[in-house]
């Protein structure tokens, strides 16, 4: 029996967080796929988002919170860093990539170049350009905080690159993260390392359930 259940409708950026995120720790998990805004999707989960985590008898959501659970509550290598500075670091990456990365990338661009065509929907071309350049200001802050360290919050991993290696690796699907990406040197070497990780590859591809970002 697996030690905790992630509970999402498909692989999207934050449940394939939630999973790398286990994967590091070690921690044994199961997928369980719920309906769409169903009772038992809203219990996990009241603002109808994904991913949620059950452990036991507790039910969490928020991908950060679930992300500080499980690395406190489990055996394995940290995924927080011990310095303030480092831990402010990795809010401050964590709360950019809430607030500014997964609307500008994800929202902005990802949804509508690839997830909206899939389900028969035209991408409406000058949104997505007027995304641009949002995107490379969020990409900017990350080159310049990747030319100064391996990861986002110091030289080790943490969960703030947890965050992100989902997001960039579905920006790289895009024509557009295509043509940027490979321009930001840090984030380049930054991305080949994180995708070396035996956590990525189990968060990619993402499970058979349909695939939602
Ligand atoms: N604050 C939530 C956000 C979760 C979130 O936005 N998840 C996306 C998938 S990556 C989602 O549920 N999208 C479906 C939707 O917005 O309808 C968290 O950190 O877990």
């Amino acid at each position: 029996m697996s030690e905790v259940t992630i509970i999402g409708i498909g692989a999207a950026s934050y449940v394939r967080t939630a999973m790398m995120i286990c994967e590091e720790k070690g921690v044994s998990y199961d997928f369980e796929t719920i309906e769409f805004h169903s009772p038992a999707h809203l219990e996990a989960q009241p603002f109808g988002k994904m991913p949620a985590l059950r452990h036991g008898n507790l039910l969490l959501h928020e991908t950060v919170a679930i992300g500080v659970y499980i690395d406190r509550t489990f055996e394995g290598p940290a995924l927080q860093p011990d310095s303030a500075l480092q831990q402010a670091l990795m809010f401050k990456w964590i709360s950019s990539i809430a607030d500014y990365g997964y609307q500008n990338l994800i929202r902005d661009l990802v949804i509508p170049r690839l997830v909206g065509p899939s389900r028969g929907q035209e991408p409406d071309e000058d949104a997505i350009k007027a995304s641009l350049p949002k995107i490379e200001v969020f990409l900017k802050q990350a080159e310049d905080t990747l030319a100064g360290s391996d990861y986002l919050a110091g030289n080790s991993v943490s969960l703030a690159d947890l965050f992100l290696a989902p997001i960039i690796a579905s920006v790289m699907r895009t024509p557009e993260g295509q043509a940027m990406v490979p321009q930001y040197k840090s984030i380049t070497r930054w991305f080949e390392a994180i995708s070396a990780r035996p956590s990525f590859a189990a968060a990619h591809p993402p499970p058979a359930q349909a695939a939602a970002e």
